[in-house]
């Protein structure tokens, strides 16, 4: 394994012998979710040598240990992004460990720009695929063997079954769920129009600065995925609004709500 990653491993395995048996990954103005569930144990992503730590505001940086319903969870409060600096293998690092503290399942979150017309900031997507060719592959590089294959298969990258189990959460909580695919760029600049339209032409129907680098790593490993998207926005050129975080973590908050129901759902039925 990864010199970095056992250090980190270790690093955790001093501090808690907690199982999760779902990893979850709180995007940006969604981490409150984290301080609702039945907390067991916290550790600080500046507690574990070696791991990468946020720059951004409006993330908190820690893993929660805990409880949604019966379910046992790990779940990241902040996430750090490739804009940030860090190469793609310290990117996917967090994903890759709460894999090997036993995380089988994994719910990625984040907010988005809306490509697809029929979006609406507030609305919530459920990832159905992503194109991640606009960053690098945290792939790259010597094969993780003990992680992995060499070349793996990204043809259901999101699971045909939480996708499943998604849906129903979403109708049962009467929350009108759209679909679409996810598109992933670096920023931290938000899109031209012109790149938007690119977006569009390639199918995607959101627009990120995560999560398709986490899927990839978390899929490479053997994952279970599901993926929500929180419209927070519309992308440039979709709306004629200038484009700021601020609307961005305000849209987050609205929704938090709804948010907070449908992530507990999903776990519950997972
Ligand atoms: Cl419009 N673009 C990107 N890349 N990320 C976003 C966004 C837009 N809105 C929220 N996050």
């Amino acid at each position: 394994m990864e010199k970095k990653l056992q250090t980190c491993l270790a690093s955790i395995r001093e501090k808690t012998d907690f199982k999760p048996e779902v990893a979850l990954i709180l995007g940006s103005g969604l981490g409150d979710y984290a301080d609702g569930i039945q907390i067991e144990t916290t550790v600080d992503y500046t507690e574990i040598e070696g791991f990468p730590v946020s720059t951004v505001t409006g993330h908190k940086g820690r893993f929660v240990f805990g409880y949604v319903g019966d379910v046992p969870v790990v779940i990241m409060q902040g996430r750090v992004h490739y804009y940030e600096g860090y190469p793609m293998s310290d990117v996917v690092l967090p994903t890759r460990l709460m894999g090997l503290l036993g995380a089988k399942k994994l719910l990625l979150t984040n907010a988005a720009g809306g490509i697809n017309e029929n979006f609406r900031p507030g609305d919530f997507m459920m990832l159905t695929d992503h194109i991640a060719t606009g960053v690098p592959s945290p792939l790259i590089g010597p094969n993780l063997d003990d992680l992995g294959p060499r070349f793996p298969d990204m043809s259901e990258v999101y699971s045909h079954r939480i996708q499943d189990v998604i849906r129903n959460a979403a109708s049962e909580c009467e929350i009108d769920l759209k679909e679409g695919v996810y598109v992933q760029l670096t920023g931290p600049n938000y899109e031209t129009p012109a790149e938007v339209r690119m977006c569009k032409i390639w199918g995607g129907d959101a627009v990120g600065m995560s999560t398709a680098c986490e899927a990839m790593a978390a899929r490479h490993m053997g994952m279970e995925i599901g993926g929500i998207s929180c419209i927070t926005n519309l992308a440039a050129g979709i709306s004629k609004e200038k484009l700021d975080h601020k609307e961005v973590q305000e849209t987050a908050d609205r929704v938090s709500k709804d948010f907070k129901r449908l992530v507990t759902k999903i776990i519950e039925t997972i």
